[in-house]
């Protein structure tokens, strides 16, 4: 059976009217993602903030009446609260409370499949849950299951929870640690490859464009936060240019910064990406303020200042006047229904647009029976012209500059060159 829940939203004066209902709009998504059912929405107009409990006294007693009137034992409000106000709230109204930071690291909890993925949601969840630990073991502090409870003498059950969760909270930070050095590693080897992100809102479709590219298997949800891991993949761009792919997790307004520190190991392919592809949902009346927050994210994650493309999803439920207008306003976006293969080549033209860039020119003089030295340039570089006379031959290239410090070397054992860099 669906768990009912009562939503509060709490709305403070001078927030426009579409911001309320885009919040709410989403807090639906969000718990609707969870399997929760929305009994009833109850909007609190804020006229001042009251620090300990953030709503007013006449306010928790109308909540307490409806939610024993409709016999419900959970309260949701739709922004975060302080570890002060959860507590106060919770004795006030005698039951679970949970904020938008909860709701959003229990689905991560929920979808987090691989080891990485578990260790990096159970370590933002216990940082979220230290200042808020009340000495009874809720849903989401259930995460530090299998540890023995074995206190000192005269600490209370709320000392022996705190000591086990910051006992915990370092053991993750080492794991994590460990995972992360494993990555940097696996990254190196990659280090000639041009690489592009995928990123953007969740639900955007940022997983199906990556199995439409690569035909890789990428699980593809209507849910938020679908994909908690990242996938790379080599997709083929043309017969000279390669591409590393990768995609992974989602964005949110407002993404917990817990959760941004912990998945630094999953989110390393962002931050080393050469090229960022942000992938948002034409078909969300909030597709640009969601544009607004990946970039936000992107900034925490020191990704912002890359090269990128905008890539607008979903073109095929949506109306021709409204895809004009947005082409109008984003001139150098690329717009395509991942789902449906439609105008995926003009994506995949504009990145080799900005590969292209990043090329260059050079002239190399061989010994025409150099025949291994020849190949590896066929292979690894965009031949423009070959020249041959008197046992020699003239090779004009252009090459991914990050790939040519490699392709030097594996040349240079062999045979003397002279290099001409028209670039
Ligand atoms: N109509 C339509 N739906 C699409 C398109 N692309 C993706 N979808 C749908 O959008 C939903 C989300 O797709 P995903 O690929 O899982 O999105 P994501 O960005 O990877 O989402 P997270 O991993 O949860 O962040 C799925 O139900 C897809 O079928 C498209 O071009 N058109
Ligand atoms: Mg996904």
């Amino acid at each position: 059976m669906l768990e009912q829940v009562l939503l509060v939203g709490v709305v403070t004066p001078f927030q426009p009217k579409f911001e309320v209902d885009e919040r709410l709009q989403e807090m639906k998504q969000l718990l609707n993602t969870l399997e929760n059912e929305i009994a009833e929405t109850f909007i609190v107009n804020l006229k001042r903030i009251k620090p300990s409990t953030l709503i007013g006294k006449g306010k928790i007693r109308e909540i307490r009446n409806l939610l024993s009137l409709l016999d419900i034992q959970e309260v949701i409000f739709n922004d975060d609260l302080s570890p002060t106000q959860v507590r106060n709230l919770r004795k006030m109204l005698g039951v679970e409370i949970y904020d938008r930071s909860g709701i959003i690291l229990e689905i991560f909890a929920n979808h987090a499949q691989t080891k990485e993925a578990k260790t990096q949601v159970e370590l933002a969840t216990l940082q979220y849950l230290l200042p808020r630990l009340t000495g009874r073991w809720t849903h989401l502090e259930r995460q530090i299951g299998g540890i023995s409870v074995r206190g000192g003498a005269g600490e209370t059950q709320i000392e022996i929870d705190r000591r086990l969760t910051r006992t915990r909270i370092s053991k993750l930070i080492k794991d994590l640690r460990k995972i992360d050095k494993e990555r940097a590693v696996q990254q190196k080897g990659r280090n000639t490859f041009f690489k592009a992100a995928l990123v953007g809102y969740t639900n955007a479709g940022k997983s199906t464009l990556m199995n439409m590219f690569t035909g890789s298997s990428v699980p593809v949800e209507d849910k938020l936060f679908a994909t908690l891991d990242t996938t790379v993949r080599i997709y083929r761009l043309d017969k000279y240019h390669d591409l590393l792919l990768s995609d992974t997790i989602g964005f949110i307004r407002k993404l917990p910064h817990h959760l941004i520190a912990s998945f630094r190991s999953t989110l390393r392919e962002v931050k080393d990406a050469d090229l960022i592809i942000k992938v948002a949902d034409i078909s969300s009346s909030q597709c640009l303020n969601q544009l607004k927050a990946v970039d936000e994210v992107l900034v925490q994650l020191e990704a912002y200042n890359k090269p990128s493309i905008i890539v607008f999803n979903k073109i095929d439920i949506m109306e021709n006047r409204i895809l004009k207008q947005v082409k109008r306003d984003y001139p150098d976006a690329v717009f395509i229904s991942a789902l449906n293969n439609l105008r995926i080549d003009e994506l995949r033209r504009a990145i080799l647009k900005v590969l292209e860039k990043e090329e260059m020119q050079l002239k190399l003089n061989l010994p025409i029976n150099y025949v291994k030295g020849l190949a590896v340039l066929r292979d690894n570089t965009r031949i423009i012209s070959e020249n041959y006379s008197d046992g020699e031959v003239d090779i004009e290239f252009s090459v991914y500059r990050k790939v040519w410090p490699w392709l030097k070397t594996r040349l240079v054992q062999k045979v003397e060159f002279e290099l001409v860099d028209k670039s």
